[in-house]
């Protein structure tokens, strides 16, 4: 049996713009729906800042509607991290050198949209925003490092939320289309891979879906618009860039009934397809049978227009990736509190050690995953984010990370145990996060991912100095054997 990885496999990392980028009143760059979230915590849940109806100051947490009349607006007395994040903007030479010491063949960032188009809108794109990532890509192409480009990672500018009411809007995708043949435009030639859009099973609220009021219609209509919105846009980046490779990216957390109880196990089912959604869509490229179930006890109607479905089903992805973070279980009476979006969540598992921030490990979910989703697609896989958030102590000028290389190792051990005992065809690998940046979640800067500390606080103080952790050399030596050498 071949226990090694795929002699091309893809090793690297990835990042999204507005938790790594900064640079936010730079090179024209517009305002990004994601501008208004402040920094929070496990007990203190993200907010967006708001200016109500009435003049006054509010705030409401990212997943909440907003208030009649209110609308976001930033103050100048309110940290916002995503302005600064961890300053790649001015950093990514030196970043993508640190990922080219480790042996990256393959770096996933997003695009900042605002960056591109400032209020999406514009006839002409910002062609110093187009620069700054004329400027990345060479960067990565001079370290034979393969760019792989996400789309539209849950932002858009902030005008389109304002004006149109985000993804609700039928004139987003004309606005994204826009936007991603622009991208296509300029960088085909230099990027194959595209993921269309982040996590559509796990995207909420004003910031991520620029929308002022989540009902259930509100949340399936956007998602209608971002099916119709990616397919056009796999279609015209095929066109335009033939051999290049479209996905979109789906947060998995593997899902476990708490309990044998035959009432746990169906809700634990009901559960895992109601997150399989918006891949069965995409992947499969027509609406599930059960989707009427889910819009009939939520009394969703879609608009549509006639070539909607048509051209959902003749450009589906063309492979599959995902996030593979943690496990989680479900029993009966949890799944009927779920939010009414009923995504992701679940209970702790006994049986599993769990991060600070109360995430289960399980390794072995991600091989469980991984047969899962190819048994149910048929589709090439890339295991597009996963990694350990922890607490690092900074101490003898470094972080000895022993725990995040435990983590690391045993993740990749399923992974090749996929696909050498398994046969799941898997051909990349993107860690979250391989410099340290902002927390997605809460807004922390101490929830740490990477190979490599940057000198940043939850307050955004520090030197943003990059220095390697333990785990840097160990990656180094993971990529150099092509995933042979796991020890520890
Ligand atoms: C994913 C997001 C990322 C990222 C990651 C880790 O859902 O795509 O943007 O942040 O989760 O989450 P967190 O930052 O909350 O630890």
């Amino acid at each position: 049996m071949n226990s090694s990885f795929p002699k091309d496999f893809l090793w690297g990392g990835a990042t999204a713009d507005f938790q790594y980028e900064g640079g936010f009143n730079e090179g024209g760059r517009g305002i990004n729906s994601q501008d208004f979230v402040t920094s929070g915590s496990v007990k203190q849940k993200r907010q967006i800042t708001l200016q109500l109806q009435d003049g006054s100051r509010g705030t409401v947490n990212s997943l909440e509607s907003f208030p009649d009349g209110a609308e976001a607006k930033l103050y100048d007395d309110v940290y916002y991290p995503s302005h600064k994040a961890v300053d790649f903007y001015h950093h990514y030479q030196e970043d993508i050198a640190l990922m080219a010491e480790m042996g990256f063949n393959i770096f996933r960032f997003s695009i900042c949209w605002s960056r591109i188009f400032p209020t999406g809108v514009e006839e002409k794109p910002n062609e110093e925003g187009l620069q700054f990532y004329d400027a990345v890509i060479d960067e990565c192409r001079k370290y034979n490092i393969e760019p792989l480009i996400t789309i539209c990672h849950d932002e858009m500018p902030d005008y389109l939320a304002r004006n149109y009411d985000g993804w609700n809007s039928r004139v987003l995708i004309d606005a994204y289309v826009k936007y991603a043949t622009t991208l296509f435009e300029r960088y085909r030639g230099k990027c194959k891979y595209w993921l269309t859009f982040n996590e559509l099973n796990a995207i909420h609220g004003y910031a991520k879906l620029g929308i002022h009021k989540e009902t259930p219609q509100t949340f399936y209509q956007c998602q209608h618009h971002m099916f119709v919105a990616s397919s056009k846009v796999i279609k015209i980046g095929h066109e335009m860039m033939p051999g290049a490779m479209f996905g979109a990216m789906f947060a998995m957390s593997e899902m476990y009934p708490a309990t044998c109880k035959a009432e746990d196990v169906f809700a634990c089912y009901e559960h895992r397809r109601m997150n399989y959604f918006f891949i069965d869509v995409m992947a499969r490229g027509k609406y599930p049978n059960y989707a009427q179930k889910i819009f009939d006890e939520k009394n969703v109607h879609l608009h549509m227009e006639d070539e909607d479905l048509e051209l959902i089903k003749e450009y589906p992805l063309d492979f599959v990736s995902f996030s593979y973070y943690r496990s989680s279980t479900i029993t009966a009476d949890h799944f009927t509190t779920m939010d009414p979006m009923g995504i992701m969540g679940g209970e702790g598992n006994p049986y599993l050690p769990s991060t600070p921030w109360g995430w289960p490990i399980d390794p072995l979910g991600l091989r469980y995953c991984l047969n899962e989703l190819y048994d149910r697609y048929q589709k090439p896989l890339f295991v597009i984010e996963n990694g350990l958030g922890e607490i690092d102590r900074f101490e003898d000028g470094t972080v000895h990370d022993s725990y995040r290389i435990e983590y690391l190792s045993k993740h990749f051990q399923a992974m090749k145990d996929a696909i050498n005992i398994d046969h799941v065809p898997c051909f990349g690998y993107t860690m979250w996060g391989p410099l340290d940046l902002v927390s997605l979640s809460t807004g922390e800067m101490k929830k740490r991912y990477g190979f490599v500390y940057v000198d940043m606080d939850d307050e955004g103080n520090g030197t943003l100095k990059r220095v390697k952790k333990d785990s840097f050399a160990w990656m180094k030596k993971v990529i150099a054997s092509n995933g042979e050498d796991l020890t520890y």
